[in-house]
């Protein structure tokens, strides 16, 4: 039976990703590399949200691999299976039960005005199904689930994440203090990655152009010939400037992975034009997502370890929710089971 080591003092954290495809340099960045340093300071429990997923149509044979890639890239990004909780989401049915629940605490009005929804059922005008609309309703049950304090996203997530402190208030408001209301943790730097092909768009893994993005598994020939074709301006000046979408995103990429600052980064590239710089991007990316890929083959050539992981990881989280499902079912006036 797996036990659980966190440490009652320190705060929990929650997050999840979905497994619509490759992670990408936007995802890496803006979101799992900032998951890895914050095992030491927080009890921390992160999902392959999969049961979100399947809200835009997914072929089953490549959810499952996606799914699984998405397990191991957390673990070759950082996250210890022995500091954090790493699951599958569908594999704690709490999830879905809590939302149920909670589903019956959200209004109607509330769930149409996310511009997640708006979008989504833009782009998927001949699939606008209900779990499209409650997806937010299940996100907030994955959250207070747990009862966590803070949870790392990107800014697209933070309207979800006041529905969720809404939900939560309220049923608050009825039952006593219960639910713990969540705190959206956004990283500083990295928090938006651009699309190489048009930066003025966030790079993301559902674009059609391929150059448009750098996939963390692209092998390094590939990294450069992309950010070799970035669209840049026509100016030939390595210097963030309003105006300069390209060069911004390119030059925050490079001080990100280089850990170098903005203004060492217009130096170190002076009277240099941007061929040279995106050569040095590409190469800087390409060396520190190398060690992820070799991390990354390992676990998937490991399918008995990969297993032992995420059941140990489910059966964890089963333990965390079960307790606030049961409190849950009680408060609103269910009948008890045993
Ligand atoms: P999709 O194309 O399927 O919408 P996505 O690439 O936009 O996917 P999500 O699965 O929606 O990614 O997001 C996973 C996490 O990565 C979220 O925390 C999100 O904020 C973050 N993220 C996604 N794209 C970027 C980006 N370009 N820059 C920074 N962070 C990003
Ligand atoms: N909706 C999020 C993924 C997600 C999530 C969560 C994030 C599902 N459940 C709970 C934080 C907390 C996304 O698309 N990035």
């Amino acid at each position: 039976m797996a036990t659980i080591n966190f440490d009652k003092e320190k705060k929990l954290i929650f997050s999840a990703i979905q497994p619509t495809g490759t992670f990408t340099l936007g995802n890496y960045l803006g979101a799992v590399k900032n998951w890895g340093p914050l095992q030491e300071e927080y009890n921390c429990i992160y999902a392959v949200a999969d049961l979100h997923s399947i809200t835009v149509r997914q072929e089953p044979a490549k959810l499952r691999q996606n799914s699984m890639q998405a397990y191991a890239l957390m673990q070759a990004c950082g996250l210890d299976p022995e500091k954090s909780i790493l699951f599958f989401q569908s594999h704690n049915h709490n999830h879905a039960e809590l939302s149920w629940v909670l589903s019956c605490y959200t209004q109607f009005g509330e769930l149409g005005r996310m511009t997640q929804f708006k979008d989504k059922s833009q782009k998927h005008a001949d699939n606008i199904n209900a779990g499209l609309f409650t997806y937010p309703v299940l996100m907030a049950a994955d959250i207070l689930a747990y009862n966590a304090d803070l949870v790392p996203i990107g800014v697209d997530q933070k309207q979800h994440l006041e529905l969720a402190r809404n939900i939560a208030q309220r049923f608050n408001q009825v039952y006593g203090d219960f639910f713990t209301l969540p705190e959206p943790f956004i990283p500083r730097m990295g928090a938006k990655v651009m699309s190489l092909q048009d930066p003025t768009k966030k790079m993301s893994k559902s674009d059609e152009n391929p150059n448009a993005c750098i996939l963390i598994l692209d092998d390094k020939d590939t990294i450069i010939r992309k950010f070799k074709r970035a669209v840049t301006d026509s100016e030939a000046e390595v210097r963030y400037a309003q105006g300069k979408d390209g060069i911004n995103n390119l030059m925050t990429i490079y001080s990100i992975v280089t850990g170098k600052s903005l203004e060492d980064v217009e130096k170190e590239f002076e009277g240099k034009g941007y061929g040279d710089f995106k050569l040095a991007v590409g190469e800087a990316v390409a060396d520190h997502l190398a060690p992820v890929r070799e991390k990354f083959d390992r676990l998937m050539a490991d399918k008995a370890y990969m297993k032992k992981c995420y059941t140990e990881g489910a059966e964890k989280a089963m333990m965390i929710t079960q307790r606030t499902l049961s409190k849950v079912y009680r408060k609103v006036g269910f009948t008890d089971f045993r």
